[in-house]
């Protein structure tokens, strides 16, 4: 079974990263149980915000989802995030604890590399001023491939003797060689269409092999960056500066900061905040019927900043967004099982769609089962409407993801799931 997706929130110190992981993973009381088996300090449940199948048939009333939750049609599923904290400056030799924070990036499958547009600290996170951050992007992508480069150059004697000596294809070697940082086959085989015009591999200089290293890691990293900061004066211009350098990057601006500040006041009933928009009402928006408790001059004008600064300009604080472009580059859409495809509903009650889980865009029918289920041996498939789907038939939104299996059982009888 293919493991559940996970996303490390990267960056040099200060940056923003607790900020912004803090902002991901704060729940309401109302979240259910964790849904993940393994669960280590550094990895946090983050919540996904998507369009849920509960509003295509009018049913928001019923939907009360077994893990994360869901107010008005809009979801928010869990996802796991990797702290990977304590990345600094030559760490790919060790330094800090450099090569610890490699190793638990191996686990990755996408990475939110936070930045600090405000130039306000240096490459190692401290206060500075007038700090250029477009260093950061590369230096960040530099130190994963000097990493990757390192652990493959050590051995680069050996891999070509076994290589020449077994006759092997290029990419079985590199699958070996990449399938230690958690790579699939196919994913190796993709980086390789990549690079075109390799000599043999014997015949490989370091040039190659950075070209190699590079290829795998477009597949194996695929990385959104977030602009952190965005609401200090300073922002602006460093931000279209690294626009125009990386224009085929996956990029949002974020105030992390701004998020997490907003969210405390709507918990504290000082503002109603609708999260990943640019709604924030207060008690003199609103009125006393509201319910909300009145702001002191020094909030209501900070309030106000937040506004001109962070919210009507970029329309949200980023922080659900970052989330949202980092589950998109996976191709990661929400899949709905249930025991009952007329009601929507599961095992037992009146609540709709109480099961979503994360699975790549295309994937058949039959994977998804042994996603979620294990290798079990799948009796039949149906969707929406009773619609008998097949095993090799795939996912996208709005088609088979809301699915029912049954399942064979060992002793000859159906089973629903
Ligand atoms: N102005 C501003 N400061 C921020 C923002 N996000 C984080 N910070 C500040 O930057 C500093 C470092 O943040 P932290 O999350 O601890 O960074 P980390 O070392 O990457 O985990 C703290 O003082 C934060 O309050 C933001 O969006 N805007
Ligand atoms: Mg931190």
């Amino acid at each position: 079974m293919p493991r559940d997706p996970l996303i490390g929130i990267v960056g040099k110190p200060s940056s923003g990263k607790s900020t912004t992981l803090n902002a991901l993973t704060d729940a309401d009381a109302k979240v259910g149980a964790f849904p993940f088996t393994t669960i280590d300090p550094n990895k946090a449940t983050g919540y996904l915000q998507v369009e849920c199948a509960c509003s295509r048939f009018g049913k928001e009333e019923l939907c009360k989802p077994n893990y994360g939750w869901c107010k008005a049609g809009k979801r928010f599923v869990p996802i796991m995030l990797l702290d990977v904290a304590g990345l600094v400056p030559g760490a790919h030799e060790g330094k800090g604890l450099g090569n610890k924070f490699l190793d638990d990036l191996r686990h990755a499958d996408a990475l939110i590399h936070v930045v600090d547009v405000s130039g306000t600290t240096n490459a190692e996170g401290k206060a500075t001023r007038g700090y250029d951050p477009l260093q950061d992007i590369e230096w960040l992508q530099d130190e994963i491939r000097r990493w990757i480069e390192g652990n493959l150059l050590k051995r680069w004697g050996s891999i070509v003797r076994r290589h020449t000596a077994t006759k092997s294809l290029v990419v079985d070697t590199m699958q070996a060689q990449f399938a230690g940082y958690g790579a699939t086959g196919q994913l190796v085989a993709r980086a390789m269409e990549r690079v075109s015009d390799l000599p043999p591999l014997q015949d490989w200089d370091n040039e190659c092999i950075t070209k190699v290293v590079k290829a795998f890691m477009a597949e194996k990293f695929p990385t959104v960056l977030s602009l952190n900061k965005i609401d200090h004066p300073d922002a602006d211009k460093n931000v279209s500066k690294i626009m125009l350098k990386h224009p085929n990057t996956k990029a949002v601006l974020t105030s992390a900061i701004t998020e997490v500040f907003l969210r405390k006041l709507s918990k504290q009933k000082f503002v109603v905040y609708d999260e990943g928009t640019e709604f924030v009402d207060t008690l003199e928006d609103l009125g006393p019927e509201s319910g909300l408790k009145p702001l002191d001059e020094k909030l209501l004008n900070r309030i106000e900043n937040i506004r001109d600064l962070v919210l009507y300009r970029f329309g949200s604080t980023g922080v659900a967004q970052v989330l949202k472009e980092a589950a998109a580059v996976l191709d990661l859409i929400p899949v709905y099982t249930v025991r009952n495809m007329t009601t929507f509903t599961g095992n037992s009650g009146t609540n709709v769609f109480r099961d979503c889980t994360l699975i790549k865009r295309g994937t058949q029918v039959g994977q998804v089962a042994r996603h979620i289920m294990g290798e079990v041996t799948v009796a039949s498939i149906e969707g929406v409407g009773g619609k008998r789907v097949s095993a090799d038939d795939s996912i996208d939104v709005g088609k088979n993801d809301i699915l029912s299996f049954r399942l064979a059982h060992s002793g000859g009888t159906t089973m629903n799931f």
